[in-house]
């Protein structure tokens, strides 16, 4: 281990080894075997521009979160993420090389998983994402810093795509010409979510925004939602972003970077198992629009996710990390299958949701 991480975890009083730990897109992730454990993370600062802004929103939305769990009888300790701050008071280091960390309380006793296993553990999933937004329902939103400005915004998701394929920076268009042509067909969708939202038909809630399965810790004996992590992109948004980019990733049949597409589809069993667990949560305050646009937000968010691969891979994989050659474009043809995959199979996506 460099001596910096080792200045690094001594700043949060804890002084053993750390190893790599996750497989997140987005962060650098540590655990740090002490007892008790704790996870470090190298907050990206290419993604989150205010680090210090991430950090006091975590902040506000864990107090609060604390707060509801010991009314209710929970355990703060595990039913939410605490940070730990610094021998200095602080609630991230900014380190030597100019980097972020920050500190938190592993979450004992659970397990986060890369791929559904059973339409229970998605159900499970579902429930625990069904009431973090309850709990935090009430959470005042003009406190909130917008962490990534427009994240869900898939009309300019759209716009950025279009950009990087005129740009054309890292030389791939010309390998990529089928998956443009399936995005381009589909721009008339892309503002459906964003407009209902400025018509008031969709109201702005505290949403999570990325709410894949490995973002929610499952205990590791009953199965039942313990806590929900990665609260960096906790922002006002749409309850529809955080149902369905969670059926994007946990109601696929494989993994998000399959390289089989015959091994990838939209699974209508995992569909309803999340969809009845997300309802029996969240749907008595949803309003008719909501409502209406559960199936298709699924299928939305699927979309935007390809279409954010598709741009990474033009640009020269910038955002995202990536762990092979074309890993972005491997994700970016999974989701499209996914979306491609719902659209033949709408009317039953619709039928099940009706059913809750
Ligand atoms: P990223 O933003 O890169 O996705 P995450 O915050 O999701 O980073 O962390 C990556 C992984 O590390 C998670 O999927 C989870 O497996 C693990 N992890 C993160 N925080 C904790 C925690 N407090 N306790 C236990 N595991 C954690
Ligand atoms: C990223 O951080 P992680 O791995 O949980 C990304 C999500 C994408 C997801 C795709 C801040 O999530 O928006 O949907 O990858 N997070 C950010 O797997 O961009
Ligand atoms: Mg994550």
């Amino acid at each position: 281990m460099s001596e910096l991480l080792y200045d690094i975890i001594r700043q949060f009083a804890v002084e053993v080894d750390i190893e790599p730990y996750g497989n997140g897109h987005i962060n650098d992730t540590y655990i740090a075997m002490s007892n008790p454990r704790y996870i470090l993370q190298r907050i990206n600062k290419n993604v989150f521009k205010n680090p210090p802004g991430v950090m006091e929103n975590i902040l506000g939305v864990t107090k609060h979160l604390r707060k509801k769990i010991i009314e209710a009888g929970g355990d703060p300790d595990r039913e939410t993420l605490n940070v730990i701050q610094t021998i200095n008071g602080e609630n991230c280091y900014l380190a030597p090389n100019g980097e972020y960390y920050r500190m938190y309380k592993f979450v004992e006793g659970a397990v986060s998983y890369e791929m559904p296993e059973s339409p229970k553990m998605l159900y499970e999933a579902a429930r625990a994402f069904g009431k973090f937004q309850n709990l935090l329902a009430d959470y005042p939103a003009n406190k909130l810093y917008e962490t990534i400005p427009d994240f869900h915004d898939t009309r300019k998701r759209f716009e950025n795509l279009k950009r990087a394929v005129s740009e054309n920076k890292a030389g791939r268009l010309e390998s990529v010409t089928a998956e443009v042509e399936f995005a381009f067909a589909r721009e008339k969708e892309a503002g459906i979510i964003v407009d209902a939202i400025s018509d008031g038909s969709v109201p702005l809630r505290v949403t999570h925004n990325d709410t894949k399965l490995n973002n929610v810790m499952l205990d590791e004996k009953t199965g039942e939602g313990v806590c929900v992590i990665d609260l960096d992109t906790v922002m006002p948004g749409s309850l529809l972003y955080d149902y369905g980019d969670a059926l994007r990733f946990g109601a696929s049949s494989g993994a998000e970077d399959e390289k089989d597409l015959n091994k990838i589809w939209f699974d209508l069993e995992l569909f309803e198992a999340f969809t009845k667990g997300f309802m029996s949560e969240v749907g008595a305050k949803l309003t008719p629009t909501e409502r209406k646009l559960l199936p298709f937000s699924a299928k939305l968010m699927t979309y935007e996710c390809g279409i954010r691969f598709l741009t990474d891979y033009l640009e020269g994989d910038t955002y995202f990390k990536i762990h092979r050659k074309d890993h972005n474009l491997d994700r970016t043809r999974t989701q499209f299958k996914l979306v491609s995959d719902m659209e033949s199979k709408f009317d039953k996506m619709e039928a099940i949701v009706a059913k809750y």
